[in-house]
């Protein structure tokens, strides 16, 4: 079966996505914060937060599943991802790791669906076609070897974003 066909790229907010997970671009608190972070975290409710509470934190690069609570999406997995520093700080990598860690969460747990937001590049200001191409190559890589998840959606919020995608998928 052709990669591409399990991946999709959509317009629009994530936290609104029926999947079974969505991820989520934490800091390494794992406490909450403004973009994404901040609507998943209003969407899921206070439980979220709790949850998260007792993770004490997680690694750059790496990614931590919790429950969805009041969100559509059954699970949260929250993945810290790189600020961009110039790219010399190992950016592109701890980004892959970022992708790569959160499907192997997916496929350990035999998540049918999982959606991505455009990590990193909001307040983390990576560049965003440098970004874009580093989630489509993770995202093809891991289809070839894993059956879960079955399927990978990219949410955007912009379209931007969304036509970054198209060029790289
Ligand atoms: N649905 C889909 N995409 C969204 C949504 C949404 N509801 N909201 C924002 N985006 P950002 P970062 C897009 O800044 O750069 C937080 O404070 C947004 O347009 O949320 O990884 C964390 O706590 C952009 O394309 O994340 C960290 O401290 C993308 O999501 C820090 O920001 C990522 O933007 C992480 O920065």
């Amino acid at each position: 079966m052709n990669i591409n066909a399990r991946i999709e790229i959509i317009r629009g907010d994530i936290t609104r996505l029926d999947v079974e997970a969505i991820v989520n671009a934490a800091n390494t608190s794992l406490l909450g914060g403004g973009g994404v972070d901040g609507a998943i975290h209003r969407a899921a409710g206070p439980e979220l937060l709790a949850e998260c509470r007792t993770l004490k934190g997680c690694p750059t690069g790496e990614a931590r599943i919790t429950r969805g609570y009041n969100l559509p999406a059954k699970h949260v997995i929250h993945t810290v991802e790189p600020v961009w520093l110039g790219g010399r700080k190992n950016e592109d990598i701890l980004l892959a790791n970022c992708y790569r860690n959160s499907l192997e969460l997916a496929s350990r747990n035999r998540i049918n669906s999982i959606a991505f937001p455009a990590i990193s590049c909001g307040a983390y200001r990576f560049p965003l076609e440098r970004a874009i191409r580093i989630a489509a190559r993770e995202a093809q890589e891991f289809l070839k070897f894993h059956d879960f998840p079955q399927r990978i959606i990219f949410a955007c919020l912009d379209d931007k974003t969304y036509q970054e995608y198209l060029k790289a998928i």
